[in-house]
């Protein structure tokens, strides 16, 4: 997959600003300031083309990014910060609702996750959302710089455990920081554009 040129093309706060122009798109989401920004920056070998460090909980609405010409990587608002009001997280879901109806034009799912922790409740809702679409679904645990060497393998264990025990989907251990699993998620995300 070529990752250049990329540039930010729209932002859509609903179903009627969603971009369908028949190319695939690659889906990220991720709880808020888990790294989903620096993650698709990342991937695309730039500094800040996705806004690292947006305030959390502000990012509400659906960014498109047009890589290569060719692919769309969307990049769905974060979920689960704790001080937006009950009207946000309602908007929140009908977004999401609204997305996936439409989910015959995602090629894959790439769900950003913490690392470190246990997934919460949100990852698992999100999880679901991504699986009953029916497209491969990419796990990358983020952060991965920030763990010790012997809470790598349990935490893998656990985030498989909890989000696809029964195999649909495959975690990479990843980090924005020191591109931990860079050329892996790329690949496998090539592997479906
Ligand atoms: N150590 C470390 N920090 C990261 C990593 N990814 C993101 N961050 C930091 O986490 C914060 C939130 O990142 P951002 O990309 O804005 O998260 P988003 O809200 O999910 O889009 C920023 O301070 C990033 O520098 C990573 O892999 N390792
Ligand atoms: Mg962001």
């Amino acid at each position: 997959m070529k990752t250049e040129p990329a540039l930010f093309v729209k932002s859509a706060g609903g179903k009627e600003g969603f971009v369908r122009d028949g190319r695939p798109m690659v889906v990220f989401a991720g709880k808020s300031n888990v790294g989903k920004s620096s993650v698709i920056n990342c991937l695309l070998g730039r500094k800040n083309l996705a806004r690292v460090g947006a305030s959390p909980g502000k990012t509400t609405n659906v960014n498109y990014f047009l890589v290569g010409d060719a692919v769309w990587f969307v990049d769905l608002p974060g979920y689960g910060y704790a001080r937006v009001s009950q009207a946000e997280r309602e908007r929140w879901g009908r977004l999401m609702e609204d997305f996936f109806a439409e989910s015959e034009r995602i090629r894959v799912g790439v769900h950003v996750v913490d690392g470190r922790h246990r997934p919460t409740a949100l990852d698992e809702q999100m999880s679901g959302l991504f699986k009953s679409c029916g497209c491969p679904y990419l796990i990358a645990a983020n952060k991965w710089d920030k763990l010790k060497r012997s809470e790598r393998e349990p935490n893998l264990a656990l985030i498989r455990q909890c989000l696809v025990p029964d195999g649909s989907g495959e975690v990479f251990p990843f980090s924005a920081e020191d591109r931990t699993g860079r050329e892996a998620l790329l690949g496998a995300i090539s592997a479906q554009v």
